[in-house]
Order: C-alpha cells, then sequence, then structure tokens
C-alpha cells in the first residue's frame, strides 16, 4: 500500500488521482495535518503531523505501507515567514519519513525544487551537478533534505528517489506559499477580474511544469528499474521556462482584455536568487524523462479546465 503525506497540497491532489487510478483507490492512503472534508470520506485518509515520527511508523506498520509520496513541507515564501518551523517540518518531518523506511523497507519519493540553487549557481542550463547556495529556509531545507536521501540511500540502502522540481502550474488545487504561485493564481484573475496584480516583475524567468507533467515524472520515476537510478540528490527536471511577461501575453491570446499589473515584493529577491533554465539530461539519459506541456499547451489547458470547473460548480448550485 501507498501513503501520500501532504496529499491535499497542490501537488498531493493531482498525484492522489493519478496514483489510485494506477493502483487502486483502496491502496492509496492520503494524509495531512487537518481532518479530511466529508466529500472525501470514501478514501482512505489518516490525520498525520510528519514531526510525530511515532504516529507515522504505527501507519505504516497498521497499513502495510510499501511505499510513501513525501510531499508535506512548507513552500519558499512561507518558509521565510516562519523558518523555524519550515527547518522543523520539512528536516524533521524527512527525517521520520526515511527512519521508517529505513527499519520497514519503504521504497520513498521525495519532492526537492530548483529552490537548492541559488546566487553562484549558473542560471542558464543549470547542470546537475552545481553549486547548490540557497539563501532561503526552504532551499536550505531542500538541499539538507536531498543530501539526506542520498545518505539513507547509500549508508542504509533506502531506495529514495527524488527530482528537483520547477513550479508546478495545476487546476486541482491552489498552491499555498510559494514564489511561483503566481503562475496558478493569474489563470483565476485573468478568468476572473480580467486583471492581476503580480508580485513578480514582468522580466522574471523561471523553470515551471504543468502538473500532468510533473505527476507523469513522478510515476515514471519511482517505477524505473533500481539499475537506472543513479542519482540519489535529486534529479533536475525541466519542462518550460517563461517569464511573467510571457505569461500573460500567451493569456491575452485567449483573453485579449488581460492586463496585469506588477507590484513586486519580497518574493520578487527569493525569485531573483533561482535560475531560469535547467538542464534534465541525466533524466532523459538514465530513465527516460519527457515533458509534453509547452507553454501554450498549458495556457490552453489551464483556461480550458477552468472554465469546464465553473461550468461544473455552476450546474451543481442550480
Ligand atoms: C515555491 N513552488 O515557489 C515552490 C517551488 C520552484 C519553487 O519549489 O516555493
Amino acid at each position: 500500500n501507498i501513503l501520500v503525506t501532504g496529499s491535499r497540497g497542490q501537488l498531493g491532489s493531482d498525484l492522489v488521482v493519478a496514483l489510485q487510478r494506477r493502483y487502486g483507490t483502496t491502496h492509496v492512503m492520503e494524509s495531512g495535518r487537518s481532518p479530511r472534508s466529508e466529500e472525501s470520506k470514501l478514501f482512505p485518509y489518516k490525520v498525520l503531523d510528519v514531526t510525530d515520527g511515532r504516529r507515522l511508523e504505527k501507519i505504516v506498520k497498521r497499513h502495510q505501507i510499501d511505499t510513501i509520496y513525501h510531499l508535506a513541507g512548507l513552500l519558499s515564501a512561507k518558509g521565510e515567514r516562519e523558518p523555524d518551523r519550515c527547518w522543523d517540518i520539512n528536516i524533521n518531518g524527512l527525517k521520520n519519513v526515511l527512519e521508517v523506511a529505513k527499519s520497514e523497507r519503504l521504497k520513498v519519493f521525495y519532492p526537492s525544487s530548483i529552490a537548492v540553487f541559488g546566487a553562484h549557481t549558473p542560471k542558464l542550463d543549470t547542470p546537475q551537478m552545481t553549486v547548490t547556495d540557497p539563501s532561503t529556509m526552504y532551499g536550505i531545507t531542500k538541499v539538507t533534505g536531498e543530501l539526506l536521501c542520498q545518505y539513507y540511500a547509500q549508508r542504509f540502502g533506502v531506495d529514495v528517489r527524488s527530482l528537483r522540481l520547477p513550479g508546478i502550474i495545476s487546476y486541482n488545487a491552489p498552491p499555498g506559499g510559494g514564489t511561483t504561485d503566481f503562475a496558478v493564481e493569474i489563470f483565476y484573475a485573468a478568468l476572473q477580474q480580467r486583471t492581476y496584480t503580480c508580485f513578480l516583475r514582468p522580466e522574471t524567468r523561471l523553470p515551471m511544469m504543468y502538473a500532468a507533467d510533473a505527476v507523469r515524472a513522478i510515476l515514471e520515476l519511482m517505477e524505473a528499474d533500481l539499475s537506472a537510478i543513479k542519482v540519489r540528490t535529486s534529479y533536475n527536471v525541466a519542462a518550460v521556462s517563461f517569464s511573467v511577461a510571457e505569461l500573460v501575453a500567451e493569456i491575452q491570446k485567449h483573453l485579449p482584455e488581460f492586463a496585469c499589473e506588477y507590484k513586486p515584493d519580497f518574493r520578487q529577491a527569493i525569485a531573483d536568487s533561482w535560475v531560469c533554465t535547467v538542464d534534465d539530461s541525466k533524466a532523459r539519459a538514465d530513465w527516460g524523462w519527457h515533458h509534453t506541456y509547452d507553454l501554450s499547451a498549458i495556457v490552453s489547458d489551464m483556461l480550458a479546465k477552468l472554465e469546464s470547473l465553473k461550468r461544473e460548480q455552476g450546474a451543481r448550485k442550480r
């Protein structure tokens, strides 16, 4: 059986659906810090704070868990507001997962991030092996997390696999507390108010990925032959890189009246400390990674999906 921590987050919401489709609903146990909502009572769910290692171990043993997708964590912007909590959840939570993986012989997925990069990392075509000198607490926990994963893999033989994910664009659940959140918020704003105030400057360029691609990357990494996995810190994976202005222009192709204003805040410095494009040739060579959604495909699909969600909600109300 599979356990997903932080299953109701932005990535978890999409990953859980894919896991349920692949392995069957009853084999996917979701977990998070808050009690589940009424509508989802049909699916296995446990209240779990990942910093509680004892409870985690109990759940793993009682439900014969063999694989954990460990998505619980605090993102970059929130992490800057609450650095102590960010360290506690991101590091002690991961340590608990790795400990139980070691004793119960579990397989683990760990999401790292392009937030591991920093001021001295090459900004273009960032290599797999490069300087990782993050300036945020979130980035520091991700670098530490990658090294912890590699340590548990090499020292104790834990099969833990990881991706350095870029910003994720998705429509099932809103993002919470990240610096790349603008790339999701902008779609809701474009459809509802036809205007958006962005907290980053127009020329800010970041690596991004559509959730469908991110979910497939995770599944393919986890299903790859053990012998194919050569990187035990975390694989660079890339899809698209675009500036905020380019995203706005692409949305305007569908909604010409849409306008974006810019009011950069503290998140600008975070975005500026990251990279623009990532070299993911190692992931492509080792286990066949490839992306499918480019910017125009992401924008058309996002707008279509959000429109149809709105129609469904409207129909339900009536
Ligand atoms: C954040 N979405 O904005 C995350 C991410 C690439 C950055 O890890 O904090």
